[in-house]
């Protein structure tokens, strides 16, 4: 209860509002921690923080939704996710094409501990999680840079793919080991060879070498099976 009680005088000083609103406000988040299996206290703070950033009371009670779904997911502590700005950016389940909802937990640098994703347009946002700060792991970044993964030879690979072209299709995957350690690359593609004739005849290739439609197919089918999309 001392700590709860530490948080109103708190949110009081960001809010400059009386008592009374301000206990109110704090039952709100009672409710809020429950859900999320936070506490009060942790939530209060985080609340604290937006304010304090000249937030009003209802962004901040959204802004504080999003991030303790997010630090409670990712394992960060609530204070650290307020500081990583990308959040205020983010519209969340809002139901429009371009909005993020919190996606599935999986080890996509292959160092044992999972990554979190945010799925949204292009494929959203990768984040990881470490030393009590999340940083952007991979993002989508358009038409022709499609984010996805694939769980490829007994690793997960990163994988952005360009469809955008008639008669053109260019994937480039990534190989991590730890979020710093890019270990390795494969880039294939199709294209015409000769661009004014989309009817015509294609070519192949793999890694800058060219390689026959079979390889190619062969190639493409193994990896499309394995693909996880996380556009919504
Ligand atoms: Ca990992």
């Amino acid at each position: 209860m001392q700590e709860i009680d530490k948080s109103i005088v708190d949110l009081q000083m960001a809010t400059g509002d009386s008592y009374t609103n301000v206990r109110k406000l704090v039952s709100g988040y009672n409710d809020f921690a429950k859900q999320l299996g936070a506490t009060t206290t942790e939530v209060s703070m985080g609340a604290s923080d937006w304010l304090r950033q000249g937030k009003s009371i209802a962004d901040t009670n959204k802004l504080v939704q999003d991030s303790m779904v997010l630090s409670k997911v990712a394992n960060i502590s609530s204070e650290d996710s307020t500081s990583a700005l990308y959040i205020t950016d983010l519209d969340m389940d809002s139901g429009e094409w371009d909005s993020y909802s919190i996606g599935e937990r999986v080890d996509l640098d292959n160092d044992g501990e999972n990554e979190l994703i945010i799925c949204g347009p292009y494929g959203g946002i990768y984040l990881d999680a470490r030393n009590n700060k999340v940083y952007e792991f991979a993002v989508g970044e358009g038409d022709a840079l499609v984010l996805s993964y694939v769980v490829y030879n007994g690793s997960t690979w990163i994988m952005y793919s360009s469809r955008m072209h008639t008669g053109y299709e260019a994937y480039h995957m990534e190989k991590f080991e730890g979020a710093d350690n890019l270990v390795a690359e494969m880039n294939f593609h199709e294209e015409l060879v000769d661009e004014d004739n989309v009817e015509g005849e294609e070519k192949y290739t793999l890694n800058g070498t060219e390689i026959s439609y079979d390889e190619y197919f062969e190639l493409c089918s193994r990896i499309f099976a394995a693909e996880v999309t996380t556009t919504k």
